[in-house]
């Protein structure tokens, strides 16, 4: 967008979406600060402008899931408390509006190398197509969902019908209108992509490996005038989120499962499940996720309640099985409006692939291990991503000696507070790895994140600071904390995106910072005040 190709700066930041906006408004606004963005894509958005596949839609409730600036939300309305993402587009087409933010991104920019100068402690950030910026700080806010993930089955490149990874959609649409569609994941996007296409097509296949434990959405119309009666405590519901321990306006309760009768716990457990949305994962008995026993209640509790919505036993039996038992909220529920309904229609099925695995794709559909061709003029790829570490290790990041991020997370993650790395001086990253990211909301916490770095960067500049540096000990020490936290739930006890096991290859351990808000918020502040501790600091 006639962007110099050499751009100097004080702050560089990647990514256009919820994490750079923030950056970009604070640092340059607040604080006065010289900052450009890079973004890959063609508009503001980030999530919201990669993925426009059928049914995507955010699933933390309005007014959760928005910027918490008084000049945003006072002149902004939703339709609904889960909006869709082409609402979402229209958001960040009103935060452009008000904040002015377009000017300083430069899209079409996708970053293929970052290298810090030693002598005059500047780094350096290259684009695929030759940009290239000088700047002070670099800020990597390309959120943990920025790597795609196919699956690695013969023959993908032959089928001959539609094929889209749901990240990969394109922008107007797929008529899905009398055709034959595969949704192969059951992950939050296949469980959307899935229910919308149900409405449309001739026939639909579920391709599902593990049941997503998926919760009622309860979705609901909101007016302009509830929205404006609600936003004289805006102030203060943004505030009080920052006390839970997702970042919600709920949190757990604070008793034990078994505390409660059978009769008080079923009470409980019909009202979060009435209430929706993740309340009765994030708002539900405090040691749900942490004994394998109130699990199981719970586990019991969603099979019992989702059973009675399937027809068809064998169905059922896929979908909401009684055994194998899945620990519930261990992976990310997805949240649903007719999910579980949809397969009472003849023309809705679903495939069970952890016993029937998909052997190969040939020019007509997939192959299951069972020699079954399953023919299809659609297929929409609902596999999922690298997530949280394969966008950061993919953008030729190269620490001060030249080496790459890649290396250094070969064989784990290390960073200090999910925000910074040793052998990185004044590198950041927000909603990624380490951080409070997958046990939380994306705005929620790209504020709390954002606020930390742009408090540190404004105490470089006060305090005459050229650079900081992680230290070795404080990674090491950050890398035991968060898998010890992990370790004290059931978090590590399954497979899934949030323990990297999601991606053959993978180092296996938590990716996510599972001690919730109020402790992160604690650790942050304590690193500031105490000028800096676990950093090396080199002053000018
Ligand atoms: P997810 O949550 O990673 O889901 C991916 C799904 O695809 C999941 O059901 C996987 O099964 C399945 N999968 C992945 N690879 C394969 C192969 N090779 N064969 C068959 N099935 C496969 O990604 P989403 O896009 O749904 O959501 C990502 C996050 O975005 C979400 O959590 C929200 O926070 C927003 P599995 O469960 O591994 O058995």
């Amino acid at each position: 967008n006639g962007a110099p190709k050499e751009i100097e700066t004080d702050v560089l930041v990647v990514g256009a979406g919820f994490g750079g906006v923030y950056l970009l408004h604070r640092l340059r606004d607040e604080l006065g600060f010289k900052v450009k963005v890079f973004e890959a894509g063609k508009d503001l958005g980030g999530i919201w402008h990669w993925n426009c596949y059928p049914g995507a839609r955010v699933d933390s409730p309005i007014p959760v899931y928005e910027y918490s600036f008084p000049e945003v939300w006072k002149t902004w309305t939703w339709s609904c408390k889960y909006p869709g993402w082409a609402e979402l587009r229209k958001y960040f087409d009103h935060v452009d509006e008000v904040l002015d933010i377009k000017k300083d991104v430069v899209f079409d920019s996708a970053v293929v190398a970052a290298d810090f100068d030693k002598k005059s402690k500047m780094w350096t950030v290259k684009t695929e197509d030759g940009k290239v910026a000088k700047c002070r700080y670099y800020i990597v806010a390309t959120g943990f969902a920025a790597k795609r993930h196919f699956p690695d089955w013969k023959g993908l490149e032959t089928f001959q019908g539609v094929m889209h990874h749901s990240s990969f959609w394109p922008e107007n649409g797929v008529d899905v209108r009398g055709k034959r569609v595969a949704v192969v994941g059951t992950g939050s996007t296949g469980i959307q992509i899935a229910q919308e296409c149900a409405k449309e097509a001739k026939e639909l296949t579920v391709f599902q490996r593990t049941p997503n434990l998926c919760l009622p959405m309860q979705q609901a119309r909101l007016t302009e005038k509830e929205q404006q009666e609600r936003k004289e405590d805006y102030a203060q519901f943004f505030r009080d989120r920052l006390t839970t321990f997702a970042g919600f306006p709920f949190d757990f309760i604070q008793r034990d499962t078994k505390d409660d009768t059978p009769e008080e716990r079923e009470k409980i457990f019909e009202q979060l499940w009435q209430e929706g949305g993740f309340k009765f994962w994030l708002a539900t008995y405090k040691d749900m996720l942490f004994d394998k026993d109130a699990n199981r209640q719970h586990y019991d509790f969603w099979a019992k309640k989702v059973r009675a919505r399937i027809n068809d036993p064998v169905k059922r039996d896929i979908l909401a099985p009684l055994e194998p038992y899945h620990p519930f909220g261990t992976k990310r529920p997805s949240l649903e409006q007719d999910f579980y309904e949809m397969f009472n229609k003849p023309n809705i099925n679903v495939v069970d692939i952890r016993k029937n695995p998909i052997r190969e794709v040939v020019p007509e559909g997939l192959v299951t291990a069972d020699g079954t061709l399953h023919k299809f003029d659609i297929i929409a790829l609902a596999t999922g991503f690298d997530s949280v570490t394969g966008g950061m290790k993919n953008m030729g990041l190269n620490d001060i000696n030249g080496i790459p991020l890649s290396e250094k997370w070969k064989l784990g993650t290390w960073s200090h507070l999910g925000m910074t790395c040793n052998g990185y001086p004044n590198m950041f990253f927000l909603y990624g790895a380490q951080g409070p990211t997958a046990f939380s909301n994306g705005p929620t916490c790209v504020e709390v994140q954002g606020d930390w770095i742009i408090d540190a960067i404004k105490k470089m500049r006060d305090e005459k600071i050229d650079s900081i540096e992680a230290t070795r000990e404080a990674e090491e020490e950050w890398h035991t904390k968060v898998q010890e936290l992990s370790k004290k739930t059931l978090f590590h006890t399954v497979d899934s995106w949030y323990m990297g096991a999601n991606i053959p290859g993978k180092p296996r351990e938590q990716l996510n910072y599972a001690g919730g808000f109020p402790e992160y918020s604690r650790e942050l502040k304590e690193t500031l005040d105490g000028n800096f501790r676990g950093f090396v600091v080199v002053s000018a």
